[in-house]
């Protein structure tokens, strides 16, 4: 693998030659620190055991991102058997935060994440409400949105909600809730990883330094005349 840190090549290139290596080597660096975003879906399936609603207050980790109750919140995880008025359109497992005027705080192990979109639904017979969402920026300030979700009455009405494009850098993201149950499911958050491209091979690096000596040849030629 090409060596971006070590060329051996000094800014004080000898000819011009070295020059042209000097141009290929930094194409080739430039292409290897090329990012990347990873984006995952959380969906809770299958972590409840059949038929029961674990309590997992006060914090919950899955695939990196943990779940922290908020004041007065218990969180849980729901099996669909367990309460087959509430359960999601796609009949599985799913999150919820409960409490007077509940919240959760969704955190990761990256430095910061991107959230895009979600499922929720006011459950447990509570009524039509907004669901506030709120994200903290990397740089500093917050963004705020709300989502309204139907009364759960007689059964949940769970839908989809996007998020816009600018919530990206974030470092936390809080769901709160103003009324007593509410349950989330299918969360798409993604984090910034460093993708490794494959470097480009000798031979292109060589066809590079080639063109590159051929056209500076010809600029110089034209001088020349
Ligand atoms: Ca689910």
């Amino acid at each position: 693998m090409f060596n971006c840190t070590n060329t051996g090549v000094g800014v004080q290139a000898r000819s011009r030659r070295t020059r042209h290596f000097t141009t290929a080597a930094l194409l080739g660096c430039t292409l290897l620190t090329a990012q990347a975003a990873s984006a995952i879906t959380l969906t809770f399936n299958d972590l409840a055991p059949s038929g029961d609603a674990p309590n997992v207050t006060p914090s919950y980790t899955l695939s990196g991102y943990t779940f922290t109750a908020g004041p007065s919140t218990s969180i849980f995880l729901l099996d669909p058997l367990y309460d087959t008025d509430n359960v999601p359109p796609d009949g599985t497992d799913f999150f919820t935060f409960e409490g007077g005027s509940p919240s959760v705080e969704i955190t990761a192990s990256a430095p910061t994440f991107s959230l895009q979109s979600f499922s929720a639904a006011a459950i447990y017979g509570d009524p039509a409400g907004d669901l506030t969402v709120t994200g903290t920026l990397s740089g500093g300030g917050t963004l705020v949105a709300t989502f309204p979700l139907a009364a759960a009455s007689p059964t949940a009405v769970w839908n989809t909600f996007s998020l816009p494009a600018n919530w990206v850098d974030l470092t936390d993201v809080t769901f709160a809730w103003g009324d007593s149950y509410v349950g989330l499911d299918n969360i798409v958050l993604d984090e910034p990883v460093a993708q490794e491209v494959p470097a480009l091979p000798l031979w292109a690096l060589g066809a590079m330094s080639g063109l590159l000596a051929l056209f500076g040849g010809r600029r110089l030629g034209r001088r020349r005349a």
